[in-house]
């Protein structure tokens, strides 16, 4: 069955996993720091500009946004992490939303993991990733804003990455990906098809 990403819609914004709808059907959490882009990504794989709201302002994104894409898939916009500007007192609620979810939600397939082309692999996307090994959580990673670097640039950091994933056990992809100008689209759809067909 096809899946008609075009037609998301948003459901609800939560600050907390109590407030999260009935814990069924398949979830893709997209995750990533402050600014790499989650909210554009989202908006790209929807072909919907205005689906979730792009800031200039880093930590724009507080709550877990949810849309849906039929009745039994929905896509998370989860709030950016490594804010540094962020007070104490929003990191620790972030943290504490952000376990909780992570750790309970049952529908939750894989996290679509943005980065920042140019800063990848950061110490939090690290953790966040290690973490998933632990889970066994599938991660797929974005090297997002690709429009900012030159082809060799791309490759050079393609390799690099690749280099740095190999002590990962559980199933981690990459690829590049613009959400500016889409480049990456189809493979990223590619990707969610078999997420959101796989039976559990
Ligand atoms: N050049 C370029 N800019 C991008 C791309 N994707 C996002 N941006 C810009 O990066 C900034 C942050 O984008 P958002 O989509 O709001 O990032 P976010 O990760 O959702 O940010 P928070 O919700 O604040 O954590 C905006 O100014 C976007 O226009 C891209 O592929 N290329
Ligand atoms: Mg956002």
């Amino acid at each position: 069955m096809a899946i008609h990403y075009q037609k998301a819609y948003f459901l609800l914004s939560v600050a907390d996993v109590e407030q999260l709808p009935s814990d069924l059907g398949i979830e893709v959490a997209v995750v990533g720091r402050s600014n790499a882009g989650k909210s554009s990504v989202l908006n790209r794989i929807t072909h919907n500009k205005s689906l979730a709201r792009v800031s200039k302002t880093p930590g724009r994104t507080q709550m877990i946004n949810m849309f849906a894409l039929d009745e039994e898939r929905r896509i998370a916009d989860l709030p950016g992490y490594g804010f540094a500007k962020a007070p104490p007192a929003a990191k620790r609620k972030w943290q504490k939303t952000i376990d909780a979810y992570f750790r309970n939600r049952e529908c939750l397939k894989g996290l679509i993991l943005v980065m920042d082309i140019r800063h990848p692999l950061k110490d939090l996307d690290r953790q966040l990733l290690d973490y998933c090994e632990d889970r066994g959580l599938p991660v797929h990673i974005l090297l997002n804003k690709a429009d900012k670097l030159s082809n060799n640039d791309i490759g050079k950091t393609l390799r690099e990455v690749k280099a740095s994933l190999t002590g990962y056990h559980n199933s981690v992809t990459f690829q590049v990906f613009s959400a500016l100008k889409g480049v990456g689209l189809k493979e990223l759809h590619g990707l969610l098809d078999q997420w959101y067909e796989d039976k559990r």
